[in-house]
């Protein structure tokens, strides 16, 4: 959902994943993208100077996926109780956040019937009837869709919200050696979609056996970290199932040797919450600062005409400059409205966050030349018009790395290694991502939950980063005094 979804929020709506490229009228050279599309072999599909517009904000997750074998699908939205609860084990710490259709108009369903709230019970049926041989795995598949999930703790608009929308991906493999490959493949595109189009940095790394989903065999994630609140936010997990859920559903396979064997499955998610984590990270006190990778407009272009000018002119110049970045593939467009002045629709469009706006005046028309104000910093620049294109495309690659500098910046003074529970608890009183040596063990996690417990929320393991600074032989659990086996991250969360 990278550059899908962000645009979905901004009004430039896509059916699904699967068909993000089709409707894209607006994506520069009008009408050639499927002709255009062709490897380059560097893992993008888009070159930079024939199609800037595609190059800069591919639908990369759902490409990478597909590059991957993976294939879209799309399974219901209801699932019947019996099917639901098929899976008892697993769904039972769940069940209270689980709606249920129980009426139609007046009258009282026969069999209420659930709303996903994810799509295991939904799909695993089929993944045991369509699987029977090793030559019909691997099975791979995702779906772009929405869920429900009734939240009870306070509902947040794209971090916590009671519908999300997300990409659920279900594999199954014959050996446990290929799901733990996919496991890392998927953890890194989840990291690319934060890093290289959010600008957002995360960390990487196993959740522990209290915060992993309780489901499956292990648990890895991205996580990303708001200064402000001092929280931390998983943005997106990876998860090896084992073996639990081809038990459940019996999804066997008659291997090699001709031998009944069970199936080894992975899902991975990620969803909406990017936009919140999003917003979050670089949104300042005007409104939000969007990434020119995931921005639906990346420039907006306002005529600013004075008082005997010729306004005309000023307007034709707006228009014909969209027309060159268009062309060029650049998401322009003008704000010709002839009923705000040009100081409000300065913050107009702050609020929006879009990354790059020009001004267009008598002066820069005398002058064959343009204003460029950044978002991110205010900066303002002159361009001429003769080097329009290349300045405005060297501005935006500027402003996305720049926002994933200052967002590195500013998370990397917030993590604070402790190695002692006094130190631990001034960290969390700063607000910080902290980093200690732990024990590993669950008790250990549930007693920190415990003491650390406030107003606040408790305090628990982010994640054991696969980064793992040196331990030294010795070093003591910042919380239980036990020898100590990893380093993990702990912090109050999302
Ligand atoms: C809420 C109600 C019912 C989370 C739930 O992470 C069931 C669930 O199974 C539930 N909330 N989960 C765990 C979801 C696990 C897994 N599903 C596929 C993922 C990735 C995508």
């Amino acid at each position: 959902m990278a550059g899908g979804q962000t645009k979905k929020a901004g009004g430039e709506g896509k059916k699904g994943g699967g068909e993000t490229k089709k409707g894209n009228a607006n994506a520069g050279g009008g009408g050639k993208k499927k002709e255009v599309k062709k490897e380059t072999g560097l893992g993008l599909s888009y070159k930079k100077d024939e199609n800037f517009g595609e190059w800069y904000s591919e639908e990369f997750f759902d490409a990478e996926i597909k590059k991957l074998k993976i294939k879209n699908c799309y399974f219901p939205l209801f699932v019947s109780p019996t099917v639901l609860q098929k899976e008892k084990e697993h769904v039972e710490g769940f069940a209270p956040e689980v709606a249920w259709v129980t009426k139609s108009g007046q009258s009282d369903l026969e069999v209420p019937i659930a709303i996903r709230p994810t799509s295991e019970t939904v799909m695993y049926p089929y993944y045991s009837k369509w699987i029977r041989g090793h030559r019909d795995l691997p099975l791979k598949l995702n779906q772009w869709c929405n869920v429900v999930r009734w939240e009870f703790s306070n509902p947040t608009p794209f971090i916590r919200s009671r519908e999300f929308l997300w990409q659920e991906g279900h594999t199954a493999f014959a050996t446990k050696a290929e799901a733990d490959e996919e496991v890392l493949d998927i953890l890194e595109l989840y990291r690319r979609v934060y890093e290289e189009y959010l600008a957002i940095p995360v960390i990487k790394g196993k959740k522990s056996e209290l915060e992993k989903f309780a489901g499956g065999l292990y648990t890895t994630s991205v996580e990303a970290f708001i200064p402000n609140t001092g929280r931390g936010i998983q943005g997106a997990t990876s998860h090896c199932l084992g073996q639990n859920f081809a038990k459940m559903f019996e999804i066997n396979f008659e291997d090699e040797k001709g031998e009944k064997a069970m199936v080894w499955q992975n899902s991975w998610a990620y969803s909406t919450r990017t936009i919140g984590v999003m917003v979050m990270v670089h949104g300042d006190d005007k409104g939000l600062v969007l990434p020119p990778k995931v921005a639906a407009v990346q420039v907006i272009v306002i005529p600013v005409p004075f008082k005997d000018a010729d306004t005309q002119g000023i307007f034709d110049a707006c228009t014909s400059t969209v027309n060159t970045l268009t062309e060029a593939g650049i998401h322009a467009e003008a704000d010709l409205r002839d009923n705000y002045s040009p100081g409000w629709k300065y913050s107009h469009w702050e609020l929006k966050g879009v990354p790059l706006r020009i001004e267009i005046g008598p002066r820069d028309l005398a002058n064959s030349q343009v204003r460029v104000v950044r978002r991110d910093n205010s900066a303002k620049v002159d361009i001429p018009m003769a080097s329009l294109v290349e300045q405005v495309k060297d501005l935006l690659v500027t402003i996305q790395k720049s926002l994933y500098d200052v967002a590195t910046q500013k998370r990397d003074a917030c993590i604070q290694k402790v190695t002692t529970w006094d130190e631990f608890i001034e960290a969390l009183g700063q607000k910080k991502l902290i980093l200690a040596p732990w024990c590993d063990e669950e008790e250990v996690e549930k007693d920190v939950k415990a003491r650390t417990k406030g107003e606040m929320g408790a305090c628990k393991t982010l994640c054991t980063p696969f980064e793992q600074p040196d331990l030294p032989e010795g070093t003591l659990c910042f919380a239980s005094g036990k020898p100590a086996k990893k380093w993990s991250y702990w912090g109050r969360s999302y």
